[in-house]
């Protein structure tokens, strides 16, 4: 059967809910999401497979990545790289703007780096769930001006509403090409990362303002019904919010954590997370090249 096959980077500017809708897309969770902007670290892969058309078959692999940013240290300057790096490798952008919020410089700097790249562009208008059709209408124009865009489709990441219109339009952008993923693989990223990530998801969740950036999970040791993970943070203080008192934080963030890595790993396991203080962990090139961002 004829196969359709490529990838599509995901592009914009961070908390626009590039991450929820890469889940939306694949019909399952491939990368974390937090109300907290630069959540996404590294490119994460999340392949979707179905049907195109009658006797024709798609792997779509959308790129995850994390949001454009003005680089602040040696992390923000590497996650940057890597958007640059992925971007020019796609067959189609997804340009993904937050209906809730003014399309400003930020989008519009994120506009000037996709529609120069010669790929088509679709971009995708999000969280429009519960607002007034009036305002939609107002933002579709806004974006719409934004570039020479191949399709512009308000969606809602979080309820579902015109995703699949969505995939319908990305799916005929790509070319007849070889199956990159086995069918049933729904990521890139290897078990341990995919644990740090979800570990990582909760800690950030319970975390505020400088905390959740200064966050790194590491999982050290992964056995049949063990996980051994360490939560890096960079100063002293910051591990006593990660503890808590009496530990209470850290056994927070492992027991909402857990349900997530039972279930990617189909049975329950053990987890025991303890908290490190690591300096200075994201201006450490040696560190970042050894965690892999
Ligand atoms: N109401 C609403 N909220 C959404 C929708 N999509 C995403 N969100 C929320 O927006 C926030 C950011 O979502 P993410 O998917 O992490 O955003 P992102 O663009 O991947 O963010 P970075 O990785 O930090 O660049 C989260 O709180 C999501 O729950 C949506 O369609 N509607
Ligand atoms: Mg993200």
């Amino acid at each position: 059967m004829a196969l359709k096959s490529g990838f599509v980077a995901v592009a914009g500017r961070p908390n626009v809910g590039k991450s929820t809708l890469v889940n939306a897309l694949c019909g399952g969770k491939v990368a974390i999401v937090s109300d907290k902007p630069q959540t996404t670290r590294r490119r994460i892969l999340g392949i979707a497979n179905g049907e195109a058309a009658v006797g024709e078959r798609y792997q779509l692999v959308l790129v995850d990545l994390p949001g454009f940013q003005r680089p602040r240290d040696r992390l923000t300057e590497r996650m940057q790289r890597t958007v640059d790096a992925a971007l020019g490798d796609g067959d189609a952008v997804l340009f993904v703007l937050d209906c809730r919020e003014r399309i400003g410089a930020g989008d519009r700097h994120v506009a000037r780096c996709v529609f120069d790249l010669g790929v088509p562009v679709v971009i995708a208008l999000n969280k429009v769930d519960r607002l007034k059709p009036g305002h939609i209408a107002t933002q579709m124009k806004t974006a719409s001006e934004l570039g020479d865009f191949h399709a512009l489709h308000p969606v809602s990441a979080k309820t579902g509403d015109g995703i699949d219109e969505l995939r319908d339009e990305l799916v005929p952008l790509l070319p007849q090409g070889p199956a990159y993923f086995p069918a049933d693989q729904r990521t890139d990223l290897p078990l341990e990362l995919q644990i740090g990530e979800l570990i990582r998801e909760q800690a950030l969740h319970l975390t505020r303002e400088e905390v959740p950036h200064a966050l790194e999970v590491e999982v050290e040791e992964l056995e049949e019904r063990l996980v051994r993970a360490t939560i890096s943070v960079e100063t002293q203080s910051q591990k006593q919010i990660l503890v808590g008192r009496g530990g209470s934080m850290v056994r927070s963030i492992g027991e909402r954590a857990r349900p997530g890595i039972e279930a990617l790993l189909g049975h329950s396991v053990y987890l025991d997370l303890r908290v490190k203080v690591r300096p200075r962990w994201r201006r450490d090139d040696a560190a970042l090249e050894r965690l892999g961002l």
